[in-house]
């Protein structure tokens, strides 16, 4: 390239090269984007968005993220993952077009729409690689701030390991807590919760979280005026900007369009957040959407000529060429050279991984159609079965999904021709692919790796004869003064755990003993809290992050449900958080005080375990099992178990309890009563009470709702006593439906009643107040009397006669 004298005077040779490279990828990636939108109008790819307009201050970012930093960023990014070489522009479309190979898509392995980043921080054991060597960027996902919490975390633990001597060693997870948090958010999104709610933390926490705001003025077609105080974000944050006397915030802003200012402020940005850990806002407007939001419609419906003139006129790439082409760094015609060759490079991309992605699914075509097509030479179906090849060979741009109900209609067309050999062909197909399919479409839900929590060994408690009789929670705080003392990596936090640890003391006296930095106390921030343990657990670090009482994960269940349930499934087994929730739940008091909605977290918490201790020592038992895997668990303990008495264990920091696997309470041979929790308690005493009355209850504690009783154990009861009752406190339909569809349907446990199973649950409505708002809210002693009574009545009702 030969850059003008005047140029030559302000940058140097590599200088210029290294902006005509930068102006190269920015050409690429919007081509790319171009070419995206195109291909989903042709029907190769279902919904497209893309990170046109906002190209340069990607490039700019990149500058200053190194090799061990963190991203959590959002849908926009591609240029920045081009920028930092973590993408290729054939694995973008790889993502695109949804190929389900880890190779073409390490993001998603095609789980995920495109623009959804992700780096690969394990390796294919399942074990965390070197961070430090390596650009990690955590797995996007699609709910506008969601990845603000985890961002929080990311940065949190460059504190932690700046901060905690005893983490220095770890050098394969931190280079001494240098390492930045960048985030991105697009503007109409810092109106979010999660947004301001991240942003107050980090200010409070002074963590090294670089957030910059691509602002184009829009959020979809709603214009800024609707979004932000002031129209601006950095004006409407202004307070947290840092002052001589006061920590706070860098607030910065810098236009999207303007190329050497967005890399100084990036430089200034990252000097800033790295050396200092000063938490940093860069707030980039200006910034434009070439093509508008996505591609479910056209930006023309809402943005005023007016508007499309200036967008036209402030694109970001079309200002860096004017610039380019003004300092005389190139002639025009160089620059035309440079987009000839980027746009060339972008189509060919798009073709190779077109083709990659196309390869198996037409060679599966050819083989179904083939089949298909040798069934019919000798079949009576002949006709009907060409006409589903016929159909087959139609489809312009086939995919799974068709050659797999092209093979399913032939073979039921086939089903009384069982001689035929390309039938069984079509049908060892079918098996060998709804193999293939599970892997590709629903594997690594949980932890598949040695480490899954599913594998930790079984060890027992161990009591001596003269074990102390101690109150619950003191057994659960021997376990965690076990586990800080034997894990550096190990920190509790949450509100009121630090000073005070926590509210029933499960972690008294240990914020003095191993430090502020361990056990901690945090602000009201259910959300990010829940986003601080992602972070922690994603960097290497073992976060047990405490929720005060189970009715308030309501607050964060968004991110526990699309972040972390999703996280090592998104990325299929890329990223993983084992992160520990602790919380507390089951009978107390009141509306919110009640810990009962154990349907919600299951049917929204699939790929975090649920873990129902029963007491203190099981819990216990769960937090050493889950410290040793690497899987995530919410750990439910009994809100009115604190202060029962238990016998302590004496290898209170070794004992596990396994996953999965429930425990008979007490044996009986004509019911089965399946409960959990504080219920068991409940249902202990009901059985005394029917016992006494001649019915003899087995009483079965699942002890972890997910997974579910791996083993298939609960059947066997049933096989006895042939009659059963699923007890919970949750709403009727909840948690005890559950239950009763993983023993009646998964294993079969409907062949063994002789009686209709039935449920006790909880009243519709959430608990009223008080002892008798309680006891006549939730199912108690007496109703699972009467419950079991009637069934039994039914059987027998001179042996049973009526109550009343
Ligand atoms: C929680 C949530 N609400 C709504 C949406 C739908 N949605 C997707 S993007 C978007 C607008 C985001 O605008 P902005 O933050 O300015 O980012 P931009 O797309 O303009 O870069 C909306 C409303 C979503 N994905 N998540
Ligand atoms: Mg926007």
């Amino acid at each position: 390239m030969s850059a003008t004298k005047e140029a030559t005077t302000r940058f140097t040779e590599a200088k210029v090269k290294e902006i005509l490279s930068d102006y190269r990828l920015a050409v690429e990636s919007r081509e790319a984007s171009l070419i995206g939108r195109k291909e989903v109008f042709m029907g190769k790819a279902k919904f497209g968005i893309f990170g046109d307009g906002k190209e340069l201050p990607q490039i700019a970012m990149s500058k200053v993220f190194r090799v061990g930093d963190h991203r959590a960023g959002y849908y926009r990014d591609q240029t920045f993952m081009f920028a930092i070489g973590e993408l290729t522009v054939q694995q973008y479309f790889a993502q695109l077009y949804a190929h389900t190979d880890v190779h073409a898509d390490p993001a998603t392995a095609g789980r995920q729409m495109n623009g959804h980043y992700a780096t690969r921080m394990l390796d294919e054991n399942g074990k965390l690689k070197n961070l430090v060597e390596i650009k990690n960027c955590s797995c996007d996902i699609s709910p506008t701030a969601g990845q603000m919490p985890r961002l929080l975390g990311l940065a949190y633990a460059s504190r932690l390991f700046r901060e905690n001597p005893h983490l220095r060693e770890l050098t394969h997870l931190s280079n001494n807590g240098n390492e930045i948090a960048f985030g991105s958010i697009g503007n109409a999104s810092t109106s979010e919760g999660m947004f301001l709610e991240a942003i107050n933390a980090a200010g409070v926490l002074q963590v090294p979280m670089l957030t910059s705001v691509w602002d184009d003025g829009y959020g979809i077609s709603v214009p800024q005026e609707y979004h932000t105080t002031k129209s601006s974000i950095s004006k409407a944050l202004a307070g947290l900007q840092r002052t001589a006397e006061e920590k706070g915030f860098e607030i910065m802003t810098v236009k999207g369009w303007d190329y050497p200012a967005l890399i100084d402020a990036y430089h200034r940005a990252e000097k800033i957040c790295r050396e200092e850990h000063v938490p940093v806002l860069l707030h980039v407007e200006e910034l434009t959407q070439p093509q508008g939001h996505s591609t479910s419609g056209s930006h023309e419906r809402y943005k005023s000529k007016e508007r499309l003139a200036w967008e036209a006129e402030f694109d970001c790439n079309r200002k860096m060429r004017e610039w380019i082409i003004q300092t005389g760094i190139a002639l025009p015609e160089e620059v035309d050279a440079i987009e000839r060759e980027a746009k060339r490079s972008a189509k060919a991309a798009r073709d190779r991984a077109w083709e990659a992605f196309m390869e198996e699914i037409r060679k599966d075509q050819h083989f179904v159609r083939e089949t298909i097509q040798e069934a019919a030479a000798d079949s009576a179906e002949k006709s009907a079965l060409e006409e589903v090849k016929d159909e087959l060979e139609k489809a312009i741009n086939p995919t799974r999904l068709d050659n797999m109900r092209a093979a399913k209609k032939a073979l039921r067309l086939l089903r009384h021709e069982v001689e035929s050999s390309a039938r069984q062909k079509l049908a060892q197909w079918i098996t060998d692919q709804e193999r293939e399919n599970w892997d590709r479409y629903s594997s690594h839900l949980y932890s598949e790796s040695d480490d899954s929590a599913l594998n930790v060994k079984r060890i027992d408690p161990v009591y001596a004869d003269d074990s102390s009789i101690v109150d619950g929670r003191e057994v659960l705080q021997k376990c965690f003064d076990a586990a800080l003392t034997r894990d550096p990596r190990v920190v509790a936090f949450g509100e009121d755990v630090g000073k005070i640890g926590d509210v029933n003391q499960g972690f008294a006296g240990l914020q003095k003993k191993h430090g502020e930095l361990r056990v901690t106390d945090t602000g009201i921030r259910e959300t990010t809290i829940i986003g601080q343990g992602i972070g922690l657990a994603m960097r290497g670090l073992r976060p047990i992050a405490e929720i005060q009482y189970l009715d308030y994960f309501i607050y964060a269940l968004a991110t526990l449900s699309d972040d972390l349930a999703t996280l090592r499934y998104r990325t299929k087994s890329g990223q993983a958080a084992p992160l520990i929730i602790r919380t507390r739940g089951h009978r107390l008091e009141g509306v919110w005080h009640a810990g009962s909605p154990i349907g919600m977290i299951l049917h929204s918490l699939r790929g975090v375990y649920v873990l129902v201790p029963r007491n203190m020592t099981q819990a216990a038992g769960f937090y050493n099992t889950m410290l040793q895997s690497d899987d995530p668990a919410v750990i439910i303990e009994c809100l009115n178990g604190y202060r029962l008495k238990e016998r302590l264990p004496e290898n209170i920091g070794e004992f596990t309890v396994p996953l999965g696997v429930p425990e008979i309470l007490r044996e009986g041979d004509d019911f089965t009563i399946v409960t959990y929790g504080s219920m068991c308690r409940v249902v202990m005493e009901a059985a005394q009470a029917l016992e006494e009355v001649g019915i003899s209850c087995e009483v079965i504690d699942v002890q972890t709702l997910l997974p579910f009783d791996r083993h298939h154990t609960i059947v066997e009861s049933l096989k006895k006593t042939n009659r059963v009752a699923f007890a919970d406190e949750d709403v009727p339909g909840g948690a005890s439906a559950y239950m009763m569809q993983q023993v009646l349907e998964l294993q079969d446990g409907y062949r063994y009643l002789d009686s209709k199973p039935i449920t006790i649950p909880a009243k519709d409505h959430r608990p009223a107040y008080a002892s008798d708002g309680d006891y006549f809210s939730k199912p108690n002693a007496e109703e699972v009397f009467e419950k079991v009574y009637a069934v039994m009545r039914e059987v027998d009702p001179v042996k049973y006669p009526s109550l009343y």
